[in-house]
């Protein structure tokens, strides 16, 4: 384990190596715990650079065996080597020159599923961010692109299928009982994408022909016995292939494409270039063990690490600082895919709930940091979802800001000018300022300002002069290391809705630039007059949540229901129903500290269930606009001092109005979206069945006996409604004799199925109340918790931190406790999955004052512990701070 050295990398520091890498060869004979690594590699100084210089090497934990120089071994005061790095001296000034490094490691012992490791018998690599130095001494950072030759030799009958990058050089008999086979990537690339498998595993196969007529093999690897389980993961590709070509114009470079699935990986999946390696949560799946959800992670997953093939593996990132260069970019991309090829507004209005479930608050926090961060402690903590989802945010209003075409030009000067570079964010930018002869310094400053801003709006209609008056004003919160913030550019998109839901159209704008339905907010505070409305309309501003902005706008109860009924644009049209909803949600957590009675607004009610019953709308639409914010969306609008118990009691309290006041809808709903066709994954059935999982949760408000919901897990032939009905059980009557029953016949039923499993034990860590923590403590006991799995200590303590706040801000603050000597465990086995665990209390100084104390004194006993890992340190310091 890398213990904490306290070191600051900083992004004014990045200067080029001193040397570069023209080629690498590697060697592996695997063994399970005596893994032998020769790495050939050769180097000459580079132009320019100082001729005493000496080569570093980074290492992490690294046992060298042997080292030569040109084929020489080299003398021992030509070097130091430790298990952190290998610095080699009195090296040429010009001529290129080899060195052969030989190290063996231990991929049984590699409990932090980094570097070279083995997962249920499989041998497989994690190398992104700084894995790669785990396996050999290498300059181990993204600007250092090589070509690999990789030769793997292993017992054959173990593992009889050795992958590695790029394509296949051909393989042989090695000796008795073993084989070897050698691969070759000629596409130069940084170590973080090297990759390597072996093992015996089942295989599917199909081809695709690219859009210049090349066939390209397409293989997904995974467990014997679980093939068929990886069939819509082989559609998602094949759809995602013809995708890139079609809307980016990237056609796939390499005559193979490999998908390996493991069941242990620390993240979702990872871009390896040709040889994907993913978590097997995002690969397999079928009607009987899979959710909808499932289905709709895997194909933006599959899609997600194969458009990384372009944004990321030919154009990669100059340092870690651009992470949001490839991440945010082509989680861009795969919004957009998945909006194709599913319901876009049904999916931002997805994107836009994840982002401010997630994304706000980490920008409100004490982890708060730019999209592109100046700073680093432990580079495994920055890829967070400001990185990721913020930072698709940003690509997207380049988007908008530029229109499709300009866009598309951006992008093409991008990849024309840098193919096979490592790029910066500031060549991203240039290319679309230089496409579309645009100015897009004050854009930058989202690249570099961290936090939500914060928009205030008022508007006043002057009916003699037959003008809109629209004042807005923005504001960017502190966040750490930043204290002013200067005004940004912010893209909203708007609409002035008309009484009849017409929209009116301005003769003209002054006070700021409006473009087609855009209007540039640039500075800090702006007075927008549109002329020309003939009658007072209603603003519908933000529309497709143009903006990743806070709005603070007071619209009157009649002009959100205006919106909620005649926007076309349906993002907005859920987004009115949401401000509807959130003062009656907040009020209801005010009574319910009090003691008081809980009421919802008529205006509310009226308006969720003519959505609920509006056979024009689409199924899941209504679903989501039925699916009032969330707990965690109240606290985030109440702000501070944070009882979770009474936002519980508050919201249920709503939902149960809903659900008493919309019986006979609901009751119409769940028995008229029954169907009988065969289950199908498409988003049209997936939508229907979660408006009727939908209506099955308010049936169960309204009703006090468990008998619909044991019904409903007694009928369903699919996981999705097999797991909807088990939570409603779970969730609703926790105590019944029919919840006991069901999550028995489910654990019993699935007890093979590993994926299943994590979903049984999620179900249960999300159970609300005081008696969660026992719950949790019991299940840690149950023979099917294996701590050694992420999916599964995921499933159970990372569900149960993020996704219980009753269960978890226990006022008593002995859930804080039990979870602080979780992470101080896990940490010593595997340190990323214990940081991202500890950010679960990000949020700690908004609760109130009890509960703040309980989990400050829980975070110090953390930081107290004298071990801790990098990883670890980096998180609680920062939340501490
Ligand atoms: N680049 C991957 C994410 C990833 C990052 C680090 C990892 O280390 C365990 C693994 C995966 C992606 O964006 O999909
Ligand atoms: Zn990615």
């Amino acid at each position: 384990m890398r213990t904490d050295t306290g070191r600051i990398i900083h992004l004014a520091d990045y200067r080029p190596t001193d040397f570069v890498l023209e080629r690498v060869d590697l060697t592996f004979e695997l063994d399970p715990t005596e893994t032998k690594v020769e790495a050939r590699l050769i180097f000459h100084r580079r132009e320019g650079a100082d001729p005493s210089a000496p080569l570093v090497l980074d290492g992490d934990d690294l046992n060298m065996t042997g080292l030569m120089f040109d084929q020489v071994e080299l003398a021992a005061e030509r070097y130091t080597a430790t298990p952190e790095s290998l610095t080699i001296r009195d090296l040429p000034e010009t001529a290129p020159f080899e060195i052969t490094v030989t190290t063996q490691i231990n991929p049984e012992a590699n409990t932090q599923l980094m570097g070279l490791y083995r997962s249920n018998g499989i041998y497989c690599t994690q190398c992104e961010a700084e894995g790669f130095r785990r396996i050999t001494y290498f300059p181990d950072r993204p600007d250092v692109l090589a070509v690999y030759t990789v030769n793997i030799i292993a017992d054959k009958d173990t593992n009889p299928l050795l992958l590695s990058n790029g394509n296949f050089l051909g393989g042989a008999g090695y000796g008795p009982g073993k084989h070897f086979a050698a691969w070759f990537d000629p596409h130069p690339k940084p170590s973080y994408l090297f990759a390597l498998v072996a093992g015996d595993l089942g295989v599917v196969e199909d081809t695709f022909t690219t859009m210049s007529g090349r066939e390209v093999a397409l293989k997904i690897y995974v467990e014997h016995g679980k093939e068929a389980r990886a069939a819509y993961a082989m559609d998602a590709l094949k759809r995602s292939m013809k995708w890139d070509e079609e809307v980016f114009g990237r056609e796939y470079d390499l005559d193979i494409f490999m998908i390996v699935a493991v069941s242990d990986f620390n993240m979702g999946a990872m871009e390896n270039k040709g040889l994907n390696i993913f978590n097997d949560k995002y690969v397999l799946a079928d009607p009987e063990t899979a959710t909808d959800q499932d289905y709709a992670n895997i194909e933006a997953i599959i899609a997600h690490e194969y458009f990384h093939n372009w944004t990321g593996n030919r154009i990669t990132c100059r340092d870690w600082f651009q992470l949001c260069l490839k991440e945010g970019l082509t989680v861009y991309r795969d919004h957009e895919f998945s909006a194709d090829q599913r319901s876009r507004p049904v999916k931002r209005i997805a994107e836009v709930r994840h982002l401010r479930s997630e994304q706000f608050p980490e920008d409100a926090g004490p982890l708060a940091h730019p999209v592109r961060p100046t700073a680093y402690r432990e580079i495994n903590n920055f890829y967070t979802t400001t990185v990721y989802e913020k930072g698709s945010e940003v690509t997207r209003m380049i988007a908008t800001i530029l229109g499709r075409d300009g866009f598309k030009k951006g992008m093409d000067l991008y990849f024309e000018r840098h193919d096979g570079e490592a790029a910066t964010v500031e060549d991203f930018v240039k290319s679309f300022e230089d496409a579309n002869g645009r100015d897009l310094k004050q854009f930058s400053l989202w690249y570099n300002q961290a936090g939500t801003p914060q928009i205030t709006v008022s508007s006043s209609y002057d009916a003699a002069a037959k003008t809109l008056t629209l004042s807005l004003e923005q504001m960017i919160p502190a966040t750490p290391g930043q204290s002013n913030k200067e005004p940004m550019h912010i893209p909203l998109r708007f609409a002035l809705i008309g009484a009849n839901g017409g929209e009116q159209a301005p003769t003209s704008v002054t006070g700021g630039e409006v473009s087609g339905d855009v209007l540039h907010l640039t500075e800090r505070s702006q007075t927008v007059v549109f002329s020309g409305i003939a009658s007072r309309p209603v603003v519908s501003l933000n529309r497709s949540f143009s903006a990743p902005v806070t709005l603070h706008f007071s619209q009157t109860t009649d002009d959100l229901a205006l919106i909620a009924r005649f926007e076309t644009d349906l993002f907005s049209r859920w987004q009115a129903i949401t401000d509807l909803a959130l003062p009656n949600l907040t009020a209801a957590a005010g009574a319910a500290a009090k003691g008081k009675p809980i009421s919802c607004d008529k205006g509310l009610l009226d308006a969720l269930l003519a959505i609920a019953a509006d056979e024009s709308l689409e199924p899941a639409f209504r679903a989501q606009a039925l699916t009032l914010p969330s707990e965690s969306d109240i606290a985030r609008e109440l702000g501070s001092n944070n009882d979770p118990d009474a936002i519980h009691a508050g919201r249920q309290g709503i939902l149960k109005e809903i659900a008493v006041a919309g019986a006979a809808t609901f009751e119409a709903l769940y028995k008229g979206l029954v169907s009988d066709a065969a289950y199908s994954p498409d988003a049209a059935s997936a939508g229907r069945r979660s408006l009727r999982n939908a209506a099955l949760g308010f049936l169960a408000l309204s009703e006090n006996t468990p008998v619909a919901a044991a019904e409903a897990f007694a009928k369903a032939d699919n996981m999705t409604d097999l797991s909807q009905a088990l939570t409603v059980l779970a969730h609703r009557f926790p105590d019944s004799p029919e919840t006991h029953a069901a999550l028995a016949s489910f654990e019993t039923r699935f007890a093979s199925n590993a994926l299943v499993l994590d979903k049984w034990f999620q179900i249960q860590a999300t159970i609300p109340g005081d008696g969660s923590l026992d719950r949790i403590m019991r299940l840690m006991q149950s023979p099917n918790f294996i701590a050694s799995n992420p999916n599964r200590v995921r499933a159970l303590i990372g569900t149960f931190a993020f996704g219980n706040p009753t269960g978890f801000n226990r006022a008593d603050g002995t859930a804080y406790r039990f979870f602080a000597e979780q992470v101080l465990a896990i940490d010593k086995r595997n340190p990323q999955l214990a940081a991202r665990l500890l950010t679960a209390m990000r949020s700690w100084r908004l609760l109130e004052p009890t509960r703040a104390d309980h989990a400050r004194e829980a975070l110090m006993t953390i930081e107290r512990s004298a071990s801790l890992s990098n990883d670890v340190r980096d998180i609680v310091d920062r939340t501490l701070k």
